[in-house]
């Protein structure tokens, strides 16, 4: 059996050994010929510079900054973004350099007041809001310092209309704090018509003095009735009673009033709300500090007409003396101012004016 194992494996470790004999010499003799001054080896290494090798600079991809994002209707002009308080929609919102002499971009508020601008780059600018005719800006910076709930659009001075200016750092991507509070005009409400109020009806001789409106007891004529203020400073209204002891007094508004009737002297009051029902009872004071008057009742916007004010006399005739009509005064006349004469031109003919000149 040939014993030629040993060798096989031997020839290759040899080649191996010279191999690695001849690197270690090469890197010697490198070492040994490299220049050891520190200007001569910036020379060396300058031999090997021809081809730079070119490093990639990662230049930022511009990343579009959004910016927005709420115009709101600052009902009570708080300059508080409040619950109630809803978006403006179709107000124009610009973005501008901060020197304001560049307009970036625009856009409109949507259906719920929000805005989205873009700004291309980081850097500086200005939010400009545009006002609808009618409506203004409300103040800035309130909303006890929450830049979220408040309104950033100075609504004066130099800058009116834009926001101070805004500095986006370069790791900024979106700001949603810009907002602006419009105070929104709103077409006044028409002031309710002021319908006159009808306030009656009865004045009656209580003939038996119970305070209550029995069979057999009638009206009182010419009776005078006024309407009052509830705090019986002011009259409002005179009226007398038909010949039924019917009555009307107006009220020219919803409002606290009171009923007063004046009787003459031997002529006193029922008692006052008899009997538990108030379409057959008397409504006077009889006596107190408001003897003669009602007490003070309240004519609630939705009411027309009240017919429950009644007024129970003792010892009244059927008729009080018919009061003597006040004489209207006749309007003073207007003089008729004279008319002004018109002046007729005087034509003057040249001819003829000459032609006496010449005349002999
Ligand atoms: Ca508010
Ligand atoms: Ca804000
Ligand atoms: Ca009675
Ligand atoms: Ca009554």
């Amino acid at each position: 059996m040939r014993q030629n194992t040993p060798q096989q494996i031997r020839s290759p470790r040899i080649f191996q050994w010279t191999i690695a004999g001849l690197l270690c010499v090469g890197l010697v003799g490198l070492t040994l010929g490299l220049p050891h001054s520190p200007a001569a080896r910036a020379d060396v290494e300058a031999q090997f510079t021809f081809f730079p090798i070119n490093t990639a600079t990662s230049t930022r991809t511009p990343t579009p900054i959004n910016l927005g994002n709420f115009v709101w209707d600052d009902i009570d002009g708080d300059g508080a973004q409040d619950a109630g308080e809803p978006g403006v929609a179709g107000i124009q919102v610009q973005l501008w350099n901060s020197a304001k002499s560049l307009l970036v971009a625009a856009t409109t508020t949507s259906g719920t007041g929000s805005y989205a601008l873009v700004a291309p780059t980081p850097g500086n600018y200005r939010i400009r809001v545009i006002l609808n005719a009618g409506d203004f800006f409300t103040a800035k910076d309130l909303a006890a310092g929450d830049d979220t709930k408040d309104s950033d659009i100075n609504p004066s001075g130099l800058d009116a209309g834009f926001t101070d200016i805004i500095s986006i750092a370069s790791n900024v991507i979106s700001m949603t704090s810009i907002d602006a509070g419009i105070v929104v005009f709103k077409t006044p409400t028409p002031t309710r018509t002021p319908t006159p109020i009808n306030i009656g009806n009865f004045v009656w001789g209580d003939t038996n003095g119970n305070g209550i409106q029995d069979a057999g007891e009638t009206g009182v004529g010419a009776a005078q009735v006024q309407l009052w203020n509830a705090a019986k400073t002011e009259l409002f209204y005179t009226a007398y009673t038909n010949a039924s002891g019917a009555y009307t007094v107006i009220a020219p508004t919803p409002g606290d009033y009171r009923i007063r009737v004046v009787v003459p002297i031997g002529v006193s009051f029922s008692p006052k709300d008899q009997g538990g029902d108030d379409l057959k009872d008397s409504d006077i004071n009889p006596s107190g500090t408001n003897l003669g008057f009602s007490d003070s009742f309240t004519i609630a916007s939705n009411v027309i007409s009240t017919t429950s004010w009644d007024v129970g006399l003792i010892n009244a005739p059927a008729s009080f003396p018919t009061p003597s009509p006040t004489l209207t005064r006749t309007p003073t006349q207007t003089p008729t101012p004279s008319p002004t004469p018109t002046l007729t031109p005087i034509v003057l003919d040249q001819r003829l004016y000459l032609q006496s000149l010449h005349r002999p």
